[in-house]
């Protein structure tokens, strides 16, 4: 008894997800894979698709819609047993069960996130067909289990899967729900023929579904590579580490073949940023974290290429960082740290507002502590340029005097009372990119102004040191509330903060 996993390409725009779905598929399956592909195929593609172990049986260009076709390619099926998976997919685990099921009943569906028949949108689709399948209707909605027609199995001589080409015909010359309609066809046919249906972890939907508990995650309506979406992370790890395996195919691999969201995600992570300064101090109290950590950070897809500024409490040596020196986009500043008391991390918001102040000459520069650690394999970028602070939404801080914490108001900081929407407003979350476990002292009451990575315009930052120097004429001996100082001026002499 053969078996094997079906894909179905026409064209070039779902190449990298074609490709990624493969790559993920390795990690858990070692058998056979056969890419049904319409038309030529691109050298390098199927350069690398052998190297995943593919199969690649190329069948005449149709005319079809690509829907109608994927009801009939069962038909290119020489093994008796298929899985067939969309290329906007990823696999998190084996998948033995499924060819189990397949050689079971026959045919196998998949359970889609959970929805029901009975609701919108399924509901609606499904009577769709009243004009030319009435009887199926009432059956199809009582089956309660939507289904999705990413993910199915075959075997090959399951009497469903004929009926499922000639209905999936009809209602396309009908004009039946353009966009799903083979997967309606299919519902129509299941309460009528013997078959497998498989729990909605097997097709989760990236949009709705729980990603964290899926065997299949399912990137449908083109949603696998949104800029600033968690959910995208697993498709954007498996396709950057598919750059990463096959290094002599990197080129081709690396082009976006017509897919917008991946080219935008691309230009995102690749782009040296001439806007942008990324900054870190180093003292005794963090040198440890930042050996460990800065060789990764320049690892990352997204912040390789771009320039550095680490300010450091000692010399290079006394502080072992003098690996540093290797790294041509990392330019070390000594910072005296001379206006403040030997605070224990004095030297650190000295060197964030005072040491920004004079080095750096970007617009924007980004704050990164020497203990965060990358949680993914790039570093994607907010959109910072229009706004002072770009960061995550900051909770809750202490408004008022340190002496009276106790009894003063908690406020929210993106609180309308504070300060303009705008300024504050959270277009993406960079932490949600880095794991660390300031994760949570970010959702206690108390935020203090350190806990942050995040991305601010020089100026603002210029403005607070000339603000810091103004009321404290040099004296002040902590600035670890710096930030939260600079909030309350704002409110207190109600500035606009719109003039940046
Ligand atoms: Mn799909």
């Amino acid at each position: 008894m053969s078996e094997a996993v079906f894909y179905l390409n026409r064209g070039t725009k779902c190449y990298p997800r074609l490709l990624t779905s493969v790559f993920s598929l390795r990690k858990y399956y070692h058998g056979n894979i056969v890419l049904i592909q319409e038309g030529e195929l691109h050298y390098a593609i199927a350069n690398v698709l052998s190297k995943l172990g593919v199969e690649v049986r190329t069948v005449p260009e149709s005319t079809e819609s690509i829907l109608t076709r994927k009801s009939s390619i069962w038909r290119e099926m020489k093994e008796d047993h298929a899985m067939y998976l969309d290329s906007d997919t990823i696999i998190c685990g084996p998948i033995n069960d499924f060819f189990i099921w397949i050689k079971e009943r026959g045919f196998v569906a998949t359970w889609f996130t959970g929805w029901s028949t009975m609701n919108v949108p399924v509901r609606a689709r499904i009577e769709e067909w009243k004009i030319i399948v009435p009887n199926l209707i009432g059956p199809a909605l009582e089956y309660r289990r939507a289904i999705n027609s990413g993910v199915q199995g075959w075997c090959k001589n399951a009497p469903i899967l004929v009926e499922y080409e000639r209905l999936t015909k009809q209602g396309a010359t009908a004009g039946c729900n353009r966009r799903v309609v083979d997967e309606i066809a299919l519902q129509l046919l299941l309460p009528h023929h013997s078959h497998h249906l498989a729990h909605h972890t097997w097709n989760t939907s990236a949009v709705y579904g729980d990603i964290n508990n899926a065997r299949i995650i399912h990137y449908h309506g083109k949603k696998h590579c949104i800029l600033g979406s968690e959910r995208c992370a697993p498709w954007k790890h498996h396709y950057l580490d598919l750059l990463a395996s096959f290094p002599e195919s990197a080129v081709e691999l690396r082009k976006h073949w017509g897919d917008r969201r991946l080219k935008r995600f691309s230009i995102n992570i690749n782009r040296r940023r001439q806007d942008v300064t990324v900054v870190a101090a180093v003292n005794a109290n963090n040198a440890a974290h930042f050996r460990r950590n800065f060789p990764n950070w320049v690892r990352l897809q997204g912040l390789k290429k771009q320039r550095f500024l680490v300010f450091t409490s000692e010399s290079e040596r006394a502080l072992k960082i003098s690996f540093l020196s290797k790294y041509r986009n990392a330019r070390i500043v000594r910072w005296p740290h001379k206006r403040m008391s030997e605070g224990r991390n004095g030297f650190v918001f000295s060197a964030f507002v005072f040491g920004v102040s004079k080095h750096v000459k970007t617009t924007h520069w980004m704050r990164l502590n020497s203990d965060e650690a990358p949680k993914y394999i790039w570093w994607e970028w907010p959109d910072y340029f229009n706004y002072l602070i770009t960061g995550r939404s900051w909770g809750f801080t202490f408004i008022g005097e340190k002496k009276d914490v106790a009894s003063s108001k908690n406020c929210r900081l993106d609180d309308e009372h504070f300060t303009p929407k705008t300024s504050f407003r959270r277009i993406c979350d960079p932490l949600d990119f880095w794991g660390n476990d300031k994760r949570v002292a970010l959702s206690d009451k108390f935020v203090p102004s350190n806990a942050i990575c995040c991305i601010e315009q020089t100026n603002f930052t210029r403005n607070m040191a000339i603000f810091l120097d103004r009321d404290n004429e040099g004296k002040r001996s902590d600035i670890s509330q710096t930030t939260i100082d600079w909030y309350r001026s704002l409110v207190k002499n109600k500035l606009d903060f719109s003039c940046y």
